[in-house]
């Protein structure tokens, strides 16, 4: 077994701090088991750490961009050395089963060498003009320092979706990972360094929820890029407010759905819905909290996913035959039991009921037993409207195509949805007519790969997409126009004599 003690540290250009304050990150599958200690960033920390950055952009934004690519090369290789350790760790760390672990770490990697690639492709174009004797281009520039501030259920790969288009575009930036995986974060943050990023150009903070809203609150961070809850990403959107060309790019919560239609192959259809809703405990931000089931097909789709549901293994993340792990801390199971009872409280048929695992094998860690119900939907009910992040699942029935947009449609978020149909003008109406930023045909409605956009509309983020999304908000554009001409002749017939 290995054992990981990690003594947690701030690193601003390029040195370490031990810091104040502590935050022990326990491992959610046995909480006596201590991950780290980890320090809680002050305000004059935060101050430092993005002084560190701003003093580093201007030779990062210097440096030839295909260099600035070359260093992620050497990252990847790191990573790719690291693969299984990285794994375990976040394994203990947030819970994820080992394998949801790995494929995580292979997801940072992508995102790696996607960043490493399009070092080499190019981020501008030219733009005819008016004047023959006139080239004009567009050419992006980086804004400058941008805060990084992720969520623990993705604590490797969603880091690298933001600091990896970040960097290559010659930004510096200060990273914050989540009070709950620190951990993890500070190992990724240290292959950064071993990859020869310079000194200052990635800075690493730990802390809570007030380190935070002190870098957001600096005037000198130009761009924050978020995940995490809507509320956390509201409160970013009213700090920011008072910082007048700050970008801020967020991607929130959901309440994502698999539609089901009659013509489904129900196997498939039953396959998506449990991944949708079960895989990471429900703990993604496009986790599925509702399978919209058409009427003709409710009750024989229903006793298949109870079935295979009621199969699932719970425990140990590390035992590769679970399917799910723990969810992460205790206010988490106090959360999805409070939605528990409360779908009962709001009519729902109860068909599996969730709850806290107290047997031997479970009881020093956070895990919990899915709970599904059918409900009928109406505008009232808060169970399948609000982000529970857990293993709670309600089955709705539809009648209508037409019903099934208005209840997909009926929640603040618009993260991601799925269709389970053979027909593809039903593929083709629920594209165009339900809100949400990534839609899936015969697949769960989880399961990003790196090169497409990420985000999500409404509460659930605000239309700027990370990953292979993110160019656009962590540069600007400008035209820049070049006269290769003798005389100047100006645009629009602009007369010139004097
Ligand atoms: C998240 O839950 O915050 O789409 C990100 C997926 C993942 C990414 C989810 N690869 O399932």
């Amino acid at each position: 077994m290995l054992s990981f003690k990690h003594p947690g540290r701030h690193c601003i250009a390029g040195s370490w701090h031990p810091g104040t304050g502590e935050i022990l990150s326990r491992n959610p599958a046995n909480l006596d088991e201590i991950i780290g200690a980890f320090p809680v960033g002050t305000q004059a920390e935060s101050i430092e750490a993005v002084a560190a950055a701003r003093h580093a952009f201007p030779n990062w934004r210097r440096t030839s961009r295909l260099h600035r690519a070359e260093c992620f090369n050497r990252l990847a290789n790191i990573i790719e050395r690291d693969q299984e350790y990285l794994a375990e760790l976040m394994a203990r760390e947030v819970g994820k089963t080992l394998s949801e672990c790995r494929a995580e770490v292979v997801e940072g990697l992508h995102m790696v060498q996607y960043v490493f690639g399009t070092g080499r492709m190019p981020t501008g174009y030219v733009i005819d003009s008016e004047i023959s004797e006139k080239d004009a281009f567009l050419r992006r520039k980086p804004w400058g320092v941008v805060a990084v501030i992720t969520p623990w259920n993705f604590p490797f790969a969603v880091p690298l979706w933001m600091l990896g288009p970040s960097l290559l575009e010659g930004n510096t930036a200060v990273f914050k990972p989540s009070e709950d995986s620190p951990a993890i974060g500070q190992r990724l943050f240290e292959l950064f360094l071993e990859a020869g990023f310079p000194p200052g150009t990635i800075n690493l903070l730990h802390g809570d929820g007030t380190t935070g809203e002190a870098l957001v609150d600096n005037p000198e961070v130009s761009v924050v890029l978020f995940t995490g809850s809507y509320e956390v990403g509201k409160r970013i959107q009213q700090v920011s407010a008072n910082h007048f060309d700050r970008i801020v790019a967020a991607e929130m919560g959901s309440k994502s759905a698999v539609i089901i239609c009659d013509d489904a192959r129900i196997d498939l259809a039953v396959s998506a819905g449990l991944i949708s809703a079960f895989k990471t405990s429900g703990q993604r931000c496009v986790s599925a909290g509702r399978l919209l089931v058409q009427e003709k097909i409710f009750d024989k789709f229903a006793e298949k996913l109870l079935t295979v549901t009621k199969r699932i293994r719970i425990g140990n993340p590390l035992d590769e035959r679970n399917f799910t792990g723990p969810v992460i801390h205790e206010n988490s199971v106090e959360k999805v039991l409070k939605y528990n009872r409360l779908s009962k409280e709001e009519g729902a048929e109860v068909l599996l009921v969730g709850e806290r695992m107290l047997d031997h094998e479970h009881k020093r860690g956070c895990y919990l037993t899915p709970h599904v119900y059918r409900i009928a939907h109406s505008p009232q009910i808060r169970c399948i409207r609000e982000e529970v992040f857990g293993p709670h699942l309600a089955l709705i029935p539809f009648k209508t195509l037409d019903d099934a947009i208005e209840i997909y449609n009926d929640t603040d978020f618009g993260l991601s949805m799925a269709v389970i149909t053979e027909d593809f003008r039903k593929m083709r109406l629920f594209r165009e007519e339900c809100n949400f930023g990534m839609g899936y045909v015969n697949l769960p409605c989880i399961g990003a790969e790196v090169h497409l956009p990420f985000g999500g509309v409404k509460k659930s983020g605000n239309g700027h997409p990370s990953a292979a999304g993110l160019v656009d908000a962590v540069t600007h554009k400008i035209a820049w126009t070049v006269n290769h001409g003798t005389e100047i002749k100006m645009a629009q017939g602009l007369k010139t004599d004097v």
